[in-house]
């Protein structure tokens, strides 16, 4: 690197390469200097919030400098890169995670304290970047910290949203829907007013043949708008290695507005171009597992591709390679078919603009391209109108209909004359209107399709993608089973457990290899270790006690069984299952005698989420929650023995919070529904235990970590149709406690009853589709279970400790070497330490 610096500038360079803070008193300088200088502001007005400025602005200097340092390295060592395409990243703070990745929170700590403050309110200062909706953003963010930390050449590729998720506020019981503007003050981007790409839209497609008779297409007309890259530094652990995470933000293409028609007093409309480009990357779709088809959406794919790729395409076109080589020197994942597009505009950008042959082409985006499934539930199947593609991207149409008709010529050689074949794997769906299905293509379009843990893959190959596995054979099809960063999720969110693990494997090892959590095990029956651990447990429900009284204004005893669900409110996570379980369990402490009641375990039952806001359905489970935790948390009867909480406005940095402080938590999904799952990983990393069904990697957690360490109940996928079959075809009658407890909402015990009814009738009279009826009996068993468990204390610590030093799968660690291994094809780079 040194030697490519031309002479005049080496010099300076070289000086420049060792400034930056050592040590305590070298911080504390680069504090002071932005806090006057950068930000301008004197010591003398210094609040928390310039300090939190100023202390990022230190850090972000010095991460600059190693991320310069590691493109410049990726860049000679011209081996292959992956590119991570994701329409979310849900990245939480980064201010915390920068200074534990580099190594230096102790050195801001003594130095923030110095200038008199505690790093803990300086870190709270941070707005999260909340660039996603749930697990599939949050699996994102942890795959680019593994990335990093690994040493892999890999970028990330999004968009950079004005708005992200939208702010949740209960009001009177109810969710409300605040802008989260987040962009405020963000030291973390950095804009590149110097890397813009121009996108088109709309237009016509015009043929021709040029000399050898060969056609020539050229997208003509419409409408151009700007994508301008803003860079996020993506610090690796324990290694200089700082990636790049490229968000993309849209702009009109003149970038100024309409002079002649301000002038003649059209003053509205003279902004209106501005305005309708940066529409485009103003907000996320706060929709999860749900498929909305609006136009908006479709240009903000396209837009965040077209970006992606060109910068791609020009990276590789520096190499001067043929194009032919295009697969060894890059990888594309998509994650999830939200970036599916870019199997369209790669071909395009080969076809059209650079004039190879189809076949050619077509076999370079097909090496190049690697599709992650992560869900089976049809409302989420991305489909999009042929005529707003018409409309919206006339030549990509062109070309998905190009590419559809060699490939079902394909599938017909494979299979003469199955019509039904042909349409069921067909890229267009012959509906009214024709659709694009976007998985179709996707999977037509990359050389592997993997699920997300080892069932949701078996069922993806034997459901949705059956015939795709015929016509392609099994081993396109792959599993790629989650996993969590355990710097964000173990030593970041949980300081004290992760020192504690340390000094018992005798090093912070097991933050980079995962699977030497294993020698705690050696200390679980260590009456200091056991002590230890199980007061760092009870010190993080003090804190999210204090968090709750702040928030509700509930006390709730730290020494009850913390029980927490926290996810996106969805019908098939069954969160009205949980609530229903608690009014059963209501109903019985209310039936008992004061002495009865004594024999009680108490608990605290802990809600947090967001409901999409069209998802009427979520929205009611959200007020039953609250309405049930308004009666319970107020009876006299009922005291300490049981309290309903509802956490407003979950997000990554209150998961951070809230995980290691359960006992229990909940991953209850119907069985077949929940690809994966993430938090359930994070909860058990943190020692609590789960109640479960056999779903998602719920099936290799307790693999791995031993059944006598997890609560499973309920009906097995495999046995789910043939029930719903039965609700609708058989006879069908409501779990007799579930009767009970829907006799208490419609008498009014929580409030106007109708508010509930739909959650009521889903259950009794429209098939229950989501099995809460069929499952509740196994579930409200085996809660007694878990109280009857944690009543005795040692045991429950047992099975915690057990259960931590058997999470070594689970690290995102694991599953990055996976992809770079069975998908990728790709290998880390030599990192010497500068
Ligand atoms: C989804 C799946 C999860 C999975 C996650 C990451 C879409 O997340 O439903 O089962 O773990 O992707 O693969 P979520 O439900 O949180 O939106
Ligand atoms: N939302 C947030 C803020 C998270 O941090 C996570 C995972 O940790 C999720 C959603 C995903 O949760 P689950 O895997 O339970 O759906």
């Amino acid at each position: 690197v040194e030697a490519s610096i031309p002479e005049p500038q080496r010099k300076a360079w070289l000086a420049h390469q060792t400034s930056g803070f050592k040590d305590k008193d070298g911080f504390e300088t680069e504090v002071v200097r932005h806090v006057e200088t950068t930000l301008a502001r004197s010591m003398y007005n210094c609040d928390e919030q310039a300090a939190y400025s100023a202390c990022s602005l230190a850090f972000r200097d010095r991460l600059i400098l190693e991320w310069n340092r590691t493109q410049q390295r990726q860049t000679f060592a011209d081996s292959k890169r992956v590119y991570y395409l994701s329409l979310e990243f849900l990245m939480g703070r980064a201010l915390d995670n920068a200074m534990l990745n580099i190594g230096q929170k102790d050195v801001a700590k003594a130095g923030l304290a110095e200038l008199g403050f505690r790093i803990e309110d300086v870190i709270e200062q941070e707005h999260d970047a909340a660039l996603g909706n749930g697990g599939l953003g949050r699996l994102a963010a942890c795959f680019l910290d593994s990335l990093a930390s690994l040493n892999y050449s890999a970028w990330g590729y999004g968009l950079r949203y004005r708005y992200g998720i939208f702010k949740q506020e209960i009001i009177d019981g109810y969710q409300v829907e605040v802008p989260d503007y987040w962009l405020d003050f963000n030291p973390w981007e950095f804009p590149r007013h110097d890397v813009t790409v121009d996108i088109q839209f709309y237009g016509h497609v015009t043929k021709r043949t040029d000399d050898n008779g060969k056609t020539i297409a050229t997208w003509e007309g419409g409408e151009i708008v700007k994508a301008v890259a803003y860079d996020v530094p993506i610090p690796g652990y324990a290694t200089p290695s700082t990636n790049n995470l490229r968000l993309w933000s849209s702009k009109a293409a003149s970038g100024e507005f309409d002079f002649q028609k301000f002038n003649s007093g059209d003053y509205e409309n003279s902004v209106a171009d501005q305005q309708r480009a940066e529409t485009i990357s103003a907000v996320l779709y706060p929709n999860d597992n749900l498929d909305r088809g609006k136009e908006l959406r479709l240009k903000q794919q396209y837009f965040w591709v077209a970006a992606s790729l060109y910068d791609i395409v020009r990276r590789f076109k520096k190499s001067r390679r043929a194009w032919k080589e295009f697969p060894d020197q890059v990888a594309i994942q998509l994650n999830d078919t939200h970036p599916t597009l870019a199997v369209v505009e790669l071909q395009r950008i080969l076809v059209d603009l650079e004039g190879l042959d189809w076949e050619e082409a077509w076999n370079i985006v097909t090496n190049t391209f690697g599709y992650t499934n992560h869900t089976v539930l049809p409302e989420a199947l991305e489909k999009w109108s042929v005529p707003l593609f018409q409309h919206l991207l006339p030549r990509h149409l062109q070309l998905i209909y190009d590419i559809n008709l060699f490939f079902l010529q394909s599938v017909e050689r494979k299979f003469p004359k199955d019509r039904e074949m042909l349409a069921r794997v067909s890229i267009i769906e012959e509906s009214q209107p024709k659709m694009v299905r976007m998985a179709h293509l996707a999977i037509v379009g990359s050389h592997k399709v993997n699920g997300v843990a080892e069932l949701h893959s078996d069922l993806i190959k034997t459901t949705i993608f059956k015939d795709f596995v015929e016509v392609f054979g099994p081993d396109k099809f792959t599993n790629v089973t989650n996993g969590i960063t355990p710097r964000r999720w173990l030593h970041q969110a949980n300081p004290r457990l992760s020192e504690l693990i340390s000094s018992k494997t005798g090093s912070q090892n097991f933050l980079k290899d995962l699977t030497e959590l294993a020698k705690i095990e050696h200390y679980k029956d260590d009456k200091a270790f056991r002590k230890e651990w199980a007061e760092i447990k009870y010190a993080n429900k003090v804190r999210l006690a204090k968090h709750i009284k702040k928030t509700t204004g509930v006390d709730v005893n730290p020494s009850a069984l913390f029980d927490v669900q926290v996810k996106r409110i969805h019908e098939y996570k069954r969160q009205q299952m949980n609530i229903f379980g608690v009014i059963h369990r209501y109903l019985t402490l209310k039936s008992l005698s004061p002495e009865e009641r004594k024999k009680f375990q108490p608990r605290v039952s802990i809600f947090g989420g967001k409901a999409a806001p069209g998802y009427w359905m979520a929205k009611q489970i959200i007020h039953l929650i609250n309405a049930v935790g308004a009666v319970v948390n107020n009876d006299k009867d009922i005291g300490d023995l049981l309290k309903v909480i509802f956490l407003e406005d979950y997000n990554v940095s209150k998961a951070e919070m809230i995980i290691p402080a359960s006992d229990l938590s909940e991953h209850i999904s119907t069985a077949g529904t929940e690809a994966s799952g993430t938090s359930n990983m994070k909860f058990v990393l943190n020692g609590g235990l789960i109640i479960g069904t056999c779903d998602g990697a719920n099936i290799e957690i307790t693999r791995e970590i031993g059944e006598q360490n997890i609560f499973l109940f309920g009906n097995l996928a495999e046995d789910v149709e043939d029930i719903r079959h039965n609700h609708t075809y058989g006879s069908y009658t409501v779990d007799p406690d579930l009767v009970k407890v829907f006799e208490a909402i419609e008498k009014g015990t929580f409030g106007e009853p109708n508010d509930f009814m739909g959650m009521i009738s889903a259950v009794r009279d429209h098939g229950d589709f989501y099995l809460v009826s069929d499952d509740f009996h196994s579930y409200i068993e085996t809660q007694e279970l878990v109280d009857k468990a944690y009543r005795d204390q040692e045991g429950w610590i047992t099975k915690s400790i057990e259960s931590v030093a058997r999470m070594g799968f689970f690290s995102s660690d694991r599953c990055i070497n996976e992809y770079a291994e069975g998908i990728w094809n790709i290998e880390p780079l030599a990192v010497k330490d500068q």
